[in-house]
């Protein structure tokens, strides 16, 4: 893709010129941040154009679009991505290094847009890169968050959160479309009135609150193809007309409120992963971006078609887990009330057009709604899921005559409860698991009801990355490498290509040089630690490295026991000779999470006794990466030898860091769960450290009982020395009862929970053998550059590319 724009000495000009316009200053009496504007602005030039095209091209072709729904999309920075897929990198950093600029230092300015927690958010972001790319039409819905995922801290080792203003200085890429604002309606009463000369029945809402959401347009630009979609994220605003009429009635209380509101239902990202909180104003943030989505799709689509009854074959809704669910119960309200549809019309048209995606089987993370709360706020909409569940009802009981205990199970109206995954079923015309594993649970466990009664709507779909972030952005040095081995650059748009790299793990100096890439990465890694953390790490270490949301799921906290093993070890052992290790953690703590925030002060803990045991020769350190993020990540995942998966089986539905990591030549070690079976299944499971419970095991022990932590914690006694030093102040100053929640809940039953409900002392000793294994395998130079090269070399299926054209081929039918 030529682009003239990008051509140096045009470039150059371009950003001289933004400088002065901007901030009225000459090249070099600008800063980094006005350099970062400058350059971003000269940047979004260059795309406004094929944005404009590819608008024009969507307009004149008229394909099936679709709309992504998603509360969340973790974008990470644009300036560096937006090059890479404009195939412009090269050039611009050469332009700016004549002109004295590094377009690292650059890149720097830019603030995380972090309009997400983790998986899921990221996996959004990675999907409208993929869609792009592949060259469908397609658009991101979701929120503006004035702030996103908050900044973390670590203050006496104990997270701190602090807020991410992340449009303090504006965004240079982002739009804002005052033209197609739409009004949002929320509580009040609903007002059936009969018109006479039609026969029909009208529903009126009244005494309402609203608000104005005006949409934020950002480019989503697909990898050399001149393709740039658009993610549509909505703010709010006050309506401005309502608050002078409200004023002129002297009703100032409620032109204050609606100001309020506006004010309130965008403020902040809840971060809160995989866990539900019945928050009135999280429910308020759905409705918001849902209703605004669904009237602009639906009024983009009538502009060129006259016949409703068809949208379906030209827009695709697919919800990012149940959170954009009402999504159903609204266009059937657009299309009863607004169109005046029948039901039987407006229920083929929308279950013709949702599809929804499942990413957990956590029961703390479903969204159920009560209902007082849900039909005070959305009042007609509540009408119409209360009429969805009535005729489902009806077919589940002509299905299964006389099984009421299918219809307890199966309501969405239960117990006082909207049941929001239920409705995204009923009414999608698709529902899907985001890895295999995950899938059969979905089918054989979880959601098995709904599988029996329509199984053709389930399927799975694996989840992938994107290689042009996660390689060619991340880590520049192996993907020029791969290319060069390929003889190609075919693979940044066709990641299966880079099976063509096996064979080089044969191959001595093909070894030593990747081997070579991850050296440099890896002191990449440790000036960024030196900087960041003041600690001193020796990339000749192991960087054996876990970074997720923290989550007890997730266990962390076998991690640090094992840690806490080792240097027993270590102090028991002097003389054994020891591989040196560096485990490296990055992770935040949803801020109300209590026991996560004890396991953040507990590695930090460790950390500080470790490290500044002078004894132990550096043998042992500990990091904890503060404020973990993606662009961060993305250099961490390049410096990483080791990936810990280590969730306990059947919980962590796929994961996506695991194919980060793979991508970059780093071996897993983990659990059998979620989408790292898939990954064992790609590169043989002699090149991955694989340990602990089946997901099968987990499930049934849940099921029957029938394990007990205190054998594990009386039979191993290194087991019952780390836990033991939880309560015996080792790593408190003293302090016995710091982290005696922590020793409770894996000795101690409660009301609540199981003692040990995540099998962490269980797997205790496997994980152990399987760290063994791992510092014997590293020991053999030759035999880890072949293990790690292979997991680069047969990570192609991972490809958000492949995840995308089977949505596409399988649910989407574009
Ligand atoms: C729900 C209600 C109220 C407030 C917050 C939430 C909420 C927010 C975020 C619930 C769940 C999430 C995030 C879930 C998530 O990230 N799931 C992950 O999705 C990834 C992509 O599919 C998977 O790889 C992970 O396994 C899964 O944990």
């Amino acid at each position: 893709m030529y682009n003239p724009r990008f051509e140096k000495e045009a470039f150059k000009k371009d950003v001289t010129n933004n400088i002065k316009t901007l901030f009225r200053k000459e090249l070099h009496e600008a800063n980094l941040q006005e350099l970062y504007q400058a350059v971003s602005y000269a940047v979004k030039e260059a795309i406004i154009d094929d944005w404009i095209e590819t608008q024009k091209k969507i307009d004149k072709e008229d394909p099936k679009i679709v709309y992504y729904m998603s509360m969340e999309f973790l974008m990470g920075r644009a300036l560096g991505n937006n090059l890479i897929n404009m195939t412009a990198y090269k050039e611009v950093k050469e332009a700016l290094d004549e002109l004295g600029i590094d377009l690292n230092m650059v890149e720097d300015q830019e603030p995380d847009p972090a309009l997400g927690n983790g998986g899921l958010g990221r996996l959004a972001a990675c999907f409208l890169d993929s869609l792009a790319t592949l060259g469908y039409a397609a658009y991101g819905c979701g929120i503006r968050y004035r702030y996103g995922m908050f900044k973390q801290k670590i203050k006496d080792g104990y997270q701190v959160e602090k807020p991410d203003n992340w449009l303090k200085y504006g965004n240079p890429f982002e739009l804002r479309r005052p033209e197609y604002a739409k009004e949002i309606r929320f509580g009040g009463n609903i007002r059936v009135e009969y018109d006479d000369t039609t026969g029909k029945t009208l529903f009126k809402q009244e005494n309402y609150e609203s608000v104005l959401a005006v949409p934020y347009d950002y480019p989503i630009v697909g990898y050399g193809n001149g393709q740039v979609n658009t993610l549509r994220i909505w703010d709010a605003e006050p309506i401005v007309d309502f608050q002078l009429e409200s004023f002129e009635r002297g009703d100032y209380h409620k032109a204050v409120e609606q100001q309020n509101l506006a004010k309130t239902i965008v403020e902040v990202l809840y971060p809160n992963d995989n866990h539900y909180a019945g928050k009135e104003l999280r429910l308020k943030q759905q409705y918001f971006f849902v209703s605004a989505s669904l009237q602009l799709a639906v009024d983009k689509y009538m502009k060129s078609h006259d016949d409703i009854h068809k949208l379906y074959e030209k827009a695709t809704f697919q919800m990012n887990d149940t959170h954009p669910t009402v999504a159903v119960a609204e266009l059937m309200r657009i299309l009863l009330d607004d169109y005046q549809l029948e039901w039987n019309e407006a229920w083929e048209i929308t279950t013709k057009a949702c599809a929804y995606t499942n990413h957990t089987i956590m029961a703390e993370a479903l969204e159920k709604w009560p209902i007082d709360l849900f039909s005070r706020l959305l009042p007609r909409v509540y009408q119409i899921i209360q009429e969805i569940d009535r005729r489902f009802l009806i077919k589940v009981r002509e299905m299964y005559p006389g099984n009421e205990e299918k219809v307890k199970k199966m309501a969405i109206l239960r117990d006082g409860q909207v049941k929001m995954a239920h409705l995204a079923i009923v009414a999608g015309y698709s529902v899907n698991g985001v890895a295999r594993l995950h899938t059969e649970i979905l089918k054989k466990r979880e959601l098995r009801d709904f599988y029996e009664m329509m199984p053709e709507k389930f399927n799975n779909k694996t989840n992938g990355i994107t290689q042009r972030r996660f390689l060619m952005h991340g880590n520049p040095l192996l993907a020029d490498w791969v290319t060069e081995k390929l003889g190609t650059k075919d693979w940044i748009t066709d990641l299966s290509l880079m099976s063509g790299l096996k064979k080089y793990a044969e191959d001595d100096v093909a070894r030593a040089e990747f081997m070579e890439i991850k050296f440099k990465n890896k002191e990449r890694l440790a000036k960024y630690i030196l900087e960041h953390n003041g600690i001193e790490v020796d990339p000749r270490s192991i960087f054996d490295v876990q970074v997720k949301r923290l989550h007890e799921y997730k266990r962390q906290l076998l991690n640090i026991l094992h840690v806490m093993y080792l240097y027993n070890q270590i102090k028991q052992h002097p003389e054994k000779s020891f591989y040196p290790r560096t485990f490296i953690f990055g992770a935040k703590a949803s801020a109300g999470y209590v026991r996560a925030k004890e396991i953040i002060k507990l590695i930090n803990s460790v950390a500080e006794v470790v490290n500044n045991d002078r004894s132990i020769n550096g043998k042992l350190k500990v990091v904890f990466i503060e404020d973990y993020r993606v662009s961060n990540a993305e250099m961490i995942f390049a410096a990483a030898d080791v990936s810990e998966q280590i969730s306990t089986a059947s919980k962590e539905a796929s994961g996506t860091g695991n194919m980060k990591f793979m991508l970059n030549g780093a071996p897993t070690l983990g659990t059998m769960d979620g989408a790292n079976v898939e990954i064992v299944e790609e590169v043989g499971r002699e090149n991955a450290f694989i340990f602990g419970l089946s997901s099968d095991e987990v499930m049934n022990y849940e099921k029957h009982g029938g394990y007990d932590p205190y054998e594990i914690y009386n039979n191993d006694p290194d087991v019952r020395r780390v836990v033991d030093q939880l309560v015996d102040g080792t790593y408190a100053d003293g302090d016995t009862e710091r982290y005696r929640d922590l020793y409770n809940c894996l000795l101690k039953s409660t009301p609540y929970d199981k003692a040990d409900m995540y099998f962490i002392l269980k797997d205790f000793r496997s994980y152990a053998d399987a760290q063994e294994q791992v510092e014997k395998a590293y020991r053999n130079k030759d035999g880890w550059a072949k293990m790690a090269l292979l997991n680069t070399a047969c990570c192609g299926k991972f490809s958000s590319d492949r995840t995308i054209q089977e949505y596409v081929d399988d649910i989407w039918k574009l």
